[in-house]
């Protein structure tokens, strides 16, 4: 599919903004929807909207026919093992703090280590600062390199035989770096430490195999995939899953209900309570379908190409402070002279241009790079090589316009 068809999918990025075309930048934070999942959730609604697991009508058997291939259609996705180790949550928050909760605060005691990086988002930094807190364990961060990669000898040494976690971002949400997961797996395995993976920013991107990583668990969610908000995917090891607690009681996740004890229900519906995100879970998997029709390698190249592109036109802007390493995810974060970041992105909207600035839920990082907020612009299959100039243009025009202020 060319870049033409492709942006035929998105109805919304065919608009004007502030009396320009919409240039969406922005899908680091959310991804645009294709008409495909904006069409599955309205057929769901208009033709089978039911509730799942309890009925035999037979709206309720396609709903749960829908909601459950959902669920295949992630495992072959992510190539989990089985469809028990694929947990539907709201999005990777709610994925990493059933993790922290139920896998952590079981099996972190005092004196334990839990290590993270530098770089990683709030959702992947304060569940387990409160891990820490409750259990009295230690909360170790994993150093950066000076451009924002994370060196296997760092690893080496932060990690230790008391570690009892490590939990690390695939793709950093303001770098663009991608960290090396398969080996920072290895080194927490070989301590005796389970692997959590945040694959939020990874999962839309790449081709994502978790047999092959040999993580313990991986978040993601699907609002950054091109699928609905309120819907996310907590991957885990079907035997440490089965070992854990829910975190969440009551309808749908128990097996027997008694006045005073009760028994769950079989993975993966016992991390389920109460009615699933339905709609959520069954636009998700058009989200898929249609991210796998055009394919993640090509999705992945195009980004590249376009990052590098960026890099190199934004690098010749005098002024510019670019941060992250070369080799990166689809996205450029950066500072232009003493311009606030906020005001960068208040002039780029007026030009129709969707950018995000501020700390991007990364306040140690911001600490790391001694700055308190960036601008970020971020890509996605459907921006072009035009957009990207439109960005450069955007940004000399704030230059200069701040410069006569
Ligand atoms: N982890 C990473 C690496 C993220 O980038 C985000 C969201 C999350 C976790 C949380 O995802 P949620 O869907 O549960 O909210 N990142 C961003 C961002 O960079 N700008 O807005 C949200």
């Amino acid at each position: 599919m060319n870049i033409h068809d492709i942006r035929a999918h998105f109805p919304i990025l065919n608009q004007q903004v502030n009396g320009n075309d919409l240039v969406y930048l922005d899908s680091a934070a959310t991804s645009q929807k294709p008409l495909a999942v904006i069409e599955a959730l309205s057929t769901y609604y208009k033709e089978y909207n039911s509730n799942v697991h309890r009925g035999v009508h037979t709206l309720g058997t396609k709903a749960t026919d829908g909601y459950e291939g959902a669920r295949e259609k992630v495992r072959r996705f992510i190539n989990a093992k089985s469809m028990q180790e694929i947990i539907f949550t709201r999005g990777a928050t709610t994925a990493l703090n059933i993790v922290a909760q139920s896998y952590g605060l079981t099996n972190v005691k005092e004196g334990d280590e839990i290590v993270i990086t530098y770089m990683e988002h709030h959702a992947n930094v304060i569940p387990w600062q409160q891990v820490a807190k409750i259990t009295g364990a230690t909360l170790k961060y994993i150093p950066l390199q000076e451009d924002g990669t994370i060196a296997l000898k760092d690893v080496e040494e932060t990690v230790t035989s008391n570690t009892k976690i490590v939990s690390v971002m695939l793709v950093s949400n303001v770098l663009g770096t991608i960290n090396p997961i398969k080996e920072i797996t290895e080194i927490a395995h070989k301590n005796g430490a389970v692997m959590v993976v945040d694959g939020a920013q990874s999962t839309p991107h790449m081709k994502i195999d978790v047999r092959d990583l040999d993580c313990d668990f991986y978040a993601f969610s699907g609002h950054k995939m091109c699928g609905p908000t309120g819907i996310g995917v907590l991957y885990g090891k079907k035997q440490l899953l089965e070992n854990m607690e829910p975190v969440e009681f009551g309808g749908e996740m128990i097996d027997f209900v008694g006045l005073q004890e009760s028994t769950w229900k079989e993975l993966p519906w016992k991390f389920e309570a109460g009615t699933p995100i339905i709609a959520g879970a069954i636009g998700l998997g058009a989200a898929i379908d249609f991210l796998e029709d055009i394919g993640l390698d090509a999705i992945e190249a195009h980004e590249h190409k376009l990052a590098q592109y960026a890099l190199e036109q934004l690098s010749q802007i005098d002024g510019m402070t670019i941060y992250g390493p070369k080799h990166r995810a689809g996205l450029v974060t950066f500072n232009i002279d003493d311009v606030h970041p906020h005001d960068v992105a208040t002039v780029l909207d007026a030009e129709g241009i969707a950018v995000r600035a501020g700390h991007h839920c990364a306040q140690p990082l911001m600490k790391w790079l001694k700055v308190s907020a960036t601008a970020r612009a971020s890509f996605y299959l459907y921006n072009t090589e035009e957009e990207v100039d439109k960005l450069v243009a955007g940004i000399k025009k704030t230059k200069e316009y701040f410069s006569n202020v």
